[in-house]
């Protein structure tokens, strides 16, 4: 299927706006909203329950529905906003969501995705959202005939869910640009490991940011047990990292996060800054973009971590802009006491071969547990 053919249907539906999380299954589809040539407005928000709240708002101004998309994990984050004010039986505000299904069953994935891969039917029907399963071989006229049906739903003041599997649309024109950083994230990621003490705790993560520490880290130490990877529940690794801060005066906890993530769940910095961990140190990795599944840039190209950290309160706040400013971290988390953020930026590169852990999640979960038992 053609995204760009889909896109164009969804203008003659009367959908002028568009808004979503990218996701690694609808890569071909995010790269023609960014080259499409209509008039829709695109919005890439923080976290796809925003996504919603950008859809109610385009319609209570419009009164035309809009389109949300996201990756499955992402429905978790829009359910609120669906089930409280979205719903018929509550403001009956029409939204069609365009989902990528990861975990689908009897495909293999990676664990985060397995169940909630398993319940993403079960969770439109929940949610009273009318939906169709859509892959490679759905035909033009089968389309034809669902959006037909979300068109009649929508009129009713309800949603409709297009669920996407793997490999659904064909390649067409890819979506390119460079965000002008020239360090590399995986490079930065080794340096940073090296620069640390190996009793310090890492947090790091969803997506390449995690992988890439795996693979560093084994490639420098042999093992990766003081390393908790949040592979998914996206936006919430600082949050992890504060719990354990909280438990753990004895140690030193370094939560390394992505741009798109620490914005997903923004409302994490003030909170740890409030909170004033003195051994809780937060390195964000800036791209500007969700790299780890396509590289589509976040909306927020213009956020400065680092004035963000400061102005959230947290007791210092820097950006490292070259390889031997990241080579200090090690010592500056020695000498000085957090809350500290450190913004790195980093450009668009990723190696093409980079793999994934190998043990279970549950394996990772307790190697780690078993490190952390030891006093530092
Ligand atoms: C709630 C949720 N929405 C979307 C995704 C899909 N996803 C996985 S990684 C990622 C991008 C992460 O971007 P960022 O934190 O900036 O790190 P980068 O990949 O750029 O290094 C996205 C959107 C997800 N895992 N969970």
């Amino acid at each position: 299927m053609k995204a760009t053919r889909l896109l164009s249907q969804l203008e003659q539906m009367g959908i002028d706006t568009i808004a979503g999380v990218p996701d690694s299954t609808l890569k071909q589809f995010c790269d023609s909203v960014q080259t499409y040539q209509g008039k829709m407005s695109h919005y890439v928000t923080a976290n796809e329950g925003a996504a919603v709240g950008v859809a109610i708002g385009s319609y209570l101004a419009t009164g035309r529905p809009a389109c949300v998309y996201m990756q499955n994990s992402g429905i978790g984050n829009a359910v609120n906003p669906l089930a409280s004010l979205a719903n018929k039986d509550v403001y009956g505000v029409p939204v069609l969501f365009i989902v990528g299904w990861r975990g689908e069953p009897g495909v293999r994935d990676e664990p985060q995705h397995v169940f909630q891969g398993k319940v993403t039917c079960q969770m439109f029907e929940t949610l009273s959202v009318a939906y169709h399963v859509i892959d490679q071989d759905t035909r033009d006229e089968e389309t034809d005939a669902v959006l037909q049906k979300a068109h009649e739903t929508l009129a009713r003041g309800e949603q409709f869910a297009i669920i996407v599997k793997k490999g659904t649309f064909e390649k067409e024109e890819s979506f390119t640009w460079s965000n002008g950083n020239t360090m590399v994230r995986e490079d930065v990621l080794g340096r940073i490991l090296r620069t640390l003490s190996r009793d310090v705790v890492i947090v790091s993560t969803t997506g390449k940011i995690s992988r890439e520490l795996y693979e560093q880290s084994d490639a420098i130490y042999g093992g990766h047990e003081n390393i908790f990877m949040t592979v998914g529940g996206m936006g919430h690794a600082s949050m992890i990292a504060l719990g354990i801060a909280e438990k753990r005066p004895d140690r030193k906890i370094v939560c390394i996060d992505g741009d798109g993530a620490a914005l997903m769940h923004m409302g994490a910095l003030p909170f740890i800054a409030a909170r004033a961990p003195v051994n809780f140190y937060h390195i964000v990795i800036n791209n500007m973009a969700h790299e780890s599944v396509g590289a589509m840039p976040t909306g927020c190209q213009q956020t400065s971590f680092k004035g963000i950290a400061a102005a959230a309160g947290y007791r210092r706040a820097d950006k490292l802009e070259t390889l031997e400013a990241v080579d200090q971290i090690g010592s500056l988390i020695q000498e000085k006491a957090g809350p500290i953020l450190l913004e790195i930026p980093v450009s668009l590169e990723a190696r093409e071969d980079l793999g994934r852990p190998k043990e279970s999640a549950r394996e990772n979960k307790e190697t780690f547990m078993k490190y952390l038992k030891n006093p530092s």
